[in-house]
């Protein structure tokens, strides 16, 4: 595909969206049956969408058609095939000099793969001696502590609870997950200040919202189905408050491809009503100062803050002493600015807040996320219809894994019920989150890292001591459908445990067999997949874990075998277990399954003081080296996360080229560089400089001082101890880098 830089002037969605669809349909060579499984996804019979987190409409009525979940099924629909003459063919190091867009286009994996560390190739290997090596391994370590179990997102319900029951039973809690690089500090954050760590609204809040506030989300590219939402919002005349340093295309303008008036008249609907363009990492200076503005207008709801919540004189006194000009500084934004947005949000009666990795992927993510948290309770916009905080999940079922006890911090509570349900005790020392793992497994103090779908090599933060850390375990294996990175940077000895996908049909004993999610606002429903499975020789990741556990657990009291043979026993046990599941079968089974629940929704405040709490935070300040500039590391539009599906970001107007760099014309200006130029992007930590090599400058409509650029081209950028503070979540959104004029080389000499 040639490279191509222009501006893209339609709108979101559309005709161009259709026509993009169909590409990648054609593309997996599955048109027909693409069309076909695309009519089942989140249906109420039909499998849920891969693609995100977002909510499906209910009562199921319409299609619920999306362009980038048509490229995950078509993804996973593929009729292309990893054999073992492909891994005959290709050794591993000429596989790990192939970039993330090869590796993902070879297709389907279809049976275990074993890498011994003999000569350079993965070889086939039967499930029986797959789980015997992993056993083997986990049976070897003098300690529980020294094997670490990741979880992606995609793993279901009925998975996830059985593999944090194998780990426990193993013996550790090291269970790191996709969360801790993702809404961790959401979780943190509001846990501690309303007592739950989710949302608190529901899709029908979106229907009497009078303002929406969206803050640090791209939902064109990875939430669409969300802007038929905000669609429907901005027609009835909803206040849509946008806060990006980026102007994101479906934020401004979305024309809804099942709508054929959208259709016709092609120039779609306005979104936001008002669009805040700050720096990046200004968001806590934006909010305090209409927090501010909210206090002096005296627009409060004195008898919600009476009753309900605890510490606002701290934070009336903490804003009311802020300066303006730092609020401005750090926010990028002036004072009438943000007095107009403030205005915006005193006038409604009912507000939502939604954000999602613009905000989670700080430093100071967990303060913003509670000042944003006290934005809302300043007018009592919790509990009440078309109000709430909706942080905007990522993956299809990562909120459900969490219920389900992935968790590296569980707690005594939830360890008792699952030590009594299955009779054992189960380990209570925290485990390692996804950082703490890289360094434990550098330390040499981990030596086996299992990994159930993911691809840690490539998502986690400092590429290079990523893959140090990897390649010092004895074994590393992963739970996969397609091939990636991290089935190349490995342990000494490897395995790939190919397993079904969403959208194909799972076959126990008892008959085809469906599995259960939760989405982004705490529904929890039923997902059964329809397509044959890509290989006969692919397990589903229930009964991957079940014989995993049966090779590995000699005392082990739980049937794990009869558990897999009907998912329904293993809800019933999930019943027993987590709270808010009693009568799982039963409720699940219903069109649309339920609703969690949720305290904080009906005004309980279950955490210490039982009150809703205020907590002020001071201003972050930015570095002052002028030669630094920040950039976040984002989503193009033909990626989902590591998996690179094509090279085009349609709406910001890139096609061809993912090793690009977003910059201001000031800033080219400043730098003495042009548009067109080839840099290399240093980052600049307190342990020294990271490179990542090659990225093409474009002009772009972004705050000065501010850049952006693809992830995972950039990871290699994130320094491996630059997180969220108390929250642990790589700082990928800010991480200080200087630009170097490029010489030419040859790129895969830069694979890790
Ligand atoms: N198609 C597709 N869908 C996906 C994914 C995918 O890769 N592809 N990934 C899934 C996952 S796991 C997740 S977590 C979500 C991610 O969904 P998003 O959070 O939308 O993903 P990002 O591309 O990281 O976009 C972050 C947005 O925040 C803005 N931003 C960056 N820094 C700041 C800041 O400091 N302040 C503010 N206010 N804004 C900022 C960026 O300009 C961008 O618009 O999407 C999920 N859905
Ligand atoms: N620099 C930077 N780094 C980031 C981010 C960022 O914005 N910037 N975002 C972070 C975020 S929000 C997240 S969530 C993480 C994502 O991190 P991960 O969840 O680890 O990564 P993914 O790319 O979603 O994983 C893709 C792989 O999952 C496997 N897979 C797909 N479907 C299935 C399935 O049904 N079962 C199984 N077992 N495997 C399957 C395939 O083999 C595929 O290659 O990355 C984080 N890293
Ligand atoms: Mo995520």
């Amino acid at each position: 595909m040639s490279k191509r830089i222009s501006k893209y002037t339609g709108p979101a969605g559309g005709w161009d969206a259709l026509t993009s669809s169909f590409r990648h349909l054609r593309e997996q060579g599955i048109v027909g049956r693409g069309a076909a499984t695309m009519l089942q996804a989140n249906q109420p019979q039909g499998f849920d969408c891969p693609g995100c987190a977002w909510p499906d409409k209910n009562p199921h009525s319409t299609f619920e058609f999306c362009e980038n979940g048509v490229k995950a099924v078509a993804a996973e629909g593929t009729r292309r095939r990893v054999t073992r003459e492909f891994f005959a063919e290709h050794s591993v190091s000429a596989l790990a000099r192939q970039d993330d867009y090869f590796l993902e286009g070879q297709g389907r994996l279809t049976e275990p793969m074993f890498y011994e560390g003999e000569d350079d190739h993965y070889r086939p290997v039967s499930w029986d001696e797959a789980f015997a090596i992993v056993a083997r391994h986990l049976q070897a370590l003098p300690d529980p502590d020294q094997a670490l179990f990741y979880t992606s997102g995609r793993t279901s319900n009925e998975a996830a609870f059985l593999y944090q029951l194998f780990v426990r039973e193993f013996g550790t809690n090291n269970l790191p997950d996709c969360s801790n690089m993702c809404h961790e500090p959401s979780g943190v954050a509001m846990t501690e200040q309303i007592g739950v760590g989710k949302g608190t609204v529901v899709l029908e809040d979106f229907e009497q919202a009078e303002a929406i506030f969206v803050f640090g989300q791209n939902p064109g590219t990875n939430h669409p189905r969300m802007l038929g939402e905000l669609r429907e919002a901005a027609r009835r005349g909803c206040r849509i408050v946008v806060f990006n340093p980026l102007r994101e295309r479906g934020l401004e303008r979305f024309a809804d491809p099942k709508n054929p008036g959208d259709m016709l008249t092609g120039g779609g609907t306005p979104i936001a009503t008002h669009y805040y363009q700050l720096r990046t990492g200004g968001d806590l200076a934006a909010v305090k100062g209409m927090i501010k503005a909210v206090i002096a207008s005296g627009a409060l709801d004195s008898d919600f803050i009476a009753e309900h919540t605890e510490g606002f004189e701290a934070v009336r006194a903490d804003a009311l002493a802020e300066d303006w000009s730092l609020i401005e500084t750090e926010s990028g934004l002036s004072r009438a600015q943000i007095e107009e947005a403030a205005g915006v949000y005193a006038a409604s009666k009912a507000t939502i807040l939604c954000w999602a990795m613009g905000i989670t992927q700080h430093r100071h993510a967990v303060a913003t996320i509670q000042t944003l948290m006290n934005f809302l309770l300043l007018r009592g916009n919790l509990g009440k219809p078309g109000a709430g905080a909706c942080p905007v999940r990522g993956h299809s079922n990562v909120q459900g894994d969490r219920t389900m006890g992935i968790y590296e911090q569980p707690s005594a509570a939830f360890l008792d019920r699952l030590g009594a349900a299955f009779d054992f005790s189960p380990p209570r020392k925290p485990g390692h989150d996804v950082v703490g793992a890289i360094d434990a497994m550098l330390r040499g103090q981990c030596q086996v890292f299992f990994a159930m779908g993911g691809n840690f090599a490539a998502a986690s933060p400092d590429t290079e001591r990523t893959a140090q850390a990897l390649r010092r375990c004895a074994l590393t294996a992963h739970v996969a459908t397609k091939l990636n990175r991290s089935h190349l940077v490995h342990g000494r000895q490897a395995l790939i445990l190919p397993c079904l996908g969403r959208t194909e049909i799972d076959l126990q004993a008892a008959g085809p067999q469906g599995v259960t999610v939760e989405d982004s606002m705490s529904q929890v429903h039923v997902s059964a997949g329809m397509n044959p499975p890509a290989s006969e020789h692919l397990l589903s990741e229930p009964a991957i874990v079940a014989r995993l556990a049966e090779a590995t657990l000699r005392q082990s009291k739980t049937r794990w075998r009869w558990l897999v043979e009907d998912y329904d026993r293993i809800r019933d046990k999930i019943a027993e277990v987590i709270e808010g599941f009693a009568d799982f079968n039963a409720r699940v089974h219903r069109p649309g399954g339920f609703y969690l629940g949720n305290a904080a929704r009906e005004r309980r405040w279950t955490q210490a003081g039982g009150r809703a709490r205020f907590f002020a935070h001071p201003v972050p300040r930015r570095h002052d080296d002028s030669a630094l500039l920040t950039l976040m590391t984002i989503r193009s539009h033909d990626q989902y996360n590591t998996t690179i599906y094509g090279l085009e970001d349609r709406y910001r107007g890139v096609s061809g080229e993912r090793r690009v760099c977003f910059i201001s014309r000031m800033d080219l200006q400043r730098l003495g560089f042009a548009a067109g130029d080839w840099v290399d992007l240093i980052s600049v930590w307190h342990d020294g400089e990271r490179v990542a090599k090659r990225f093409l400058l474009v002009e772009y409509d972004i705050p000065p001082g501010c850049l952006a650029a693809y992830y995972p081209e950039t990871n290699p950028l994130v320094p491996l101890d630059s997180v969220a503070e108390r929250a642990g979540t790589p700082a990928s959104k800010s991480i200080p880098v200087r630009l170097q004029a490029s010489r030419n080389i040859d790129l895969r000499l830069q694979s890790p």
